[in-house]
């Protein structure tokens, strides 16, 4: 029985995610909710592992549909240990990433059928899905500039910028075809614009 809610943020890199993520926890902590910050791939000691060969760029080669599978391998884990518990007893989960990066990253950016996708999708989730998800949209050339100082890139960000145009596409059809769910934000501006966005969709909830 789910108590809490499960709120995910997601969006390609330099979107801002990691930059919104504490005013969120805070905004909900005053309003009196435990909120649990988690992320994927990761969030448990399994998947931190899986997050580790997926991100790693010494993991040379890697079949998109390993990938793929990878992602959902390390999501069932986090959802069964980490997730429902902790909206079984009333936490709210906060998720840096979650089932729409899949969507975004193997299907538009790698090309992954769909409907494979959504096969797992069921069998690992079943009916469960986020509460809200935070859709933070930038252009990829301005998200690319924000993150470029930061040196060593990880394997996935070392694809090119189709694939990220790609990715951006995936997410804003997804914010389509589930306009209730995903809130599409405007991240292109300065950080106080987001979160001004931000704060009037959390308080919806
Ligand atoms: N992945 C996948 O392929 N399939 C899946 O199913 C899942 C994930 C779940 C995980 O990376 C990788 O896994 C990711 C997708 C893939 N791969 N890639 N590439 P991650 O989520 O851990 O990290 P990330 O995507 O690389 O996040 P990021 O690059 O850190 O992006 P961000 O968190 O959105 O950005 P940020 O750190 O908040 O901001 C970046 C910089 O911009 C920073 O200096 C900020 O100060 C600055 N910033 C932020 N907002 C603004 C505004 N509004 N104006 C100016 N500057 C700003």
């Amino acid at each position: 029985m789910k108590k809490g809610k499960f709120i995910t943020i997601d969006g390609i890199e330099g979107a801002g995610k990691s930059t919104q993520i504490d005013f969120i926890c805070d905004y909900l902590s005053n309003k009196g909710v435990n909120v649990i910050l988690t992320r994927e791939p990761g969030g448990t000691e399994l998947g931190e592992k899986i997050r580790e060969l997926l991100l790693s760029s010494e993991t040379k080669s890697m079949h998109s549909d390993t990938e793929l599978m990878m992602m959902f391998a390390a999501r069932n884990e986090h959802i069964h240990s980490k997730i429902m518990p902790a909206l079984a007893q009333g936490d709210w989960i906060l998720s840096d990433r979650f089932t729409d990066a899949s969507y975004a990253y193997q299907g538009g950016g790698r090309g992954l059928d769909i409907k494979r996708i959504a096969q797992l999708e069921r069998w690992v989730l079943q009916d469960f899905s986020p509460d809200m998800t935070l859709l933070l949209d930038v252009p990829v050339e301005l998200g690319m500039s924000r993150v470029e100082s930061r040196g060593k890139k990880d394997r996935i960000e070392l694809e090119d910028m189709d694939f990220f145009n790609r990715v951006r596409e995936a997410y804003i059809d997804r914010s389509k075809q589930f306009p209730d769910r995903i809130k599409l934000i405007d991240s292109s501006q300065t950080v106080e614009h987001t979160k001004q966005q931000i704060k009037a969709i959390l308080g919806l909830l």
